[in-house]
């Protein structure tokens, strides 16, 4: 039987983010790709324009209803909405214990709107400690999360280590808005690896997105953290290079078709 990985996530209308991408890719990488719908995003490829979220008990109904039929091989989250989902959250990650589960933290868009209350990061990371494989912040996330600013190469040593030691998860932080280069920064507790890539001028909507929900197939397929974060952020940066402009806004990530999966 094909293998199913879930998405529970955003929905943005463009598919550019949130479950219509992730499925995308999960699609791309040979899986079959199952969405829980967290919140509906108002949005086109230039800003949010508002968000809905659903209500727990409806999340809840989703999962149910997917998981009385399929069983699980992955599982990503992105945004989560609202507050209020976070239990939901907590006991997803809890009944999944043993496959690999990616947690992309997303707090705010590139556009600037806030995804999830600005109160809820700090009790979102006490419900997922030690419940899933890798956390993927971005600069700001990560400042959120770690409580020192995250500027430049250095500050996300730092920030990876104290938000390993708050969640005891591995962390992949997205320098992708450092001011000259672009590096990732993976901390699995013991090394520190850095992934640097040229700088692309290109403003890309959904390049989180892309790059968790790729890194989950990796794992999945089962290459170690280490491998399947580089063989991600290899393939995002060609995917960002492959980006399309589809209106005014920001440009959609898309698969390169040159690419093989694995
Ligand atoms: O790229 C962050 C993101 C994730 N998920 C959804 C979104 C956005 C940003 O717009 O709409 C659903």
């Amino acid at each position: 039987m094909k293998k199913v990985l879930l998405s529970i996530a955003g929905y943005d209308p463009t598919s550019g983010a949130g479950v219509l991408l992730d499925l995308n890719v999960f699609n791309h990488l040979g899986f079959q790709g199952v969405g829980i719908i967290t919140s509906l995003a108002v949005q086109n490829t230039k800003n949010v324009k508002k968000t809905h979220s659903l209500p727990p008990t409806l999340l809840w109904d989703q999962y149910q209803c997917l998981r009385e039929d399929v069983s699980f091989s992955g599982i990503k989250v992105g945004m989560i909405g609202s507050e209020n989902n976070i239990p939901f959250l907590e006991k997803i990650l809890s009944e999944n214990p043993h496959i690999p589960k990616i947690l992309d933290p997303v707090f705010k868009s590139s556009s600037g709107t806030w995804l999830l209350e600005k109160k809820a990061p700090s009790r979102y990371i006490k419900s997922i400690a030690g419940k899933a494989s890798l956390l993927t912040p971005n600069l700001d996330e990560a400042a959120l999360i770690s409580g020192i600013k995250v500027k430049r190469m250095e500050d996300m040593k730092e920030a990876a280590v104290r938000i390993y030691n708050q969640t005891g998860i591995s962390c992949l932080i997205k320098g992708g808005h450092l001011q000259k280069i672009t590096v990732d920064l993976l901390y699995d507790g013991n090394d520190f690896l850095f992934f640097k890539k040229e700088k692309l001028k290109k403003n890309v909507h959904g390049t989180g997105c892309f790059l968790s929900s790729t890194i989950l197939g990796y794992l999945v397929k089962g290459k170690s953290l280490k491998r399947a974060c580089h063989l991600a952020t290899k393939l995002t940066f060609e995917a960002i290079k492959s980006a399309v402009p589809v209106g005014q806004g920001q440009e959609i990530i898309t698969f390169p078709r040159y690419l093989k999966s694995s």
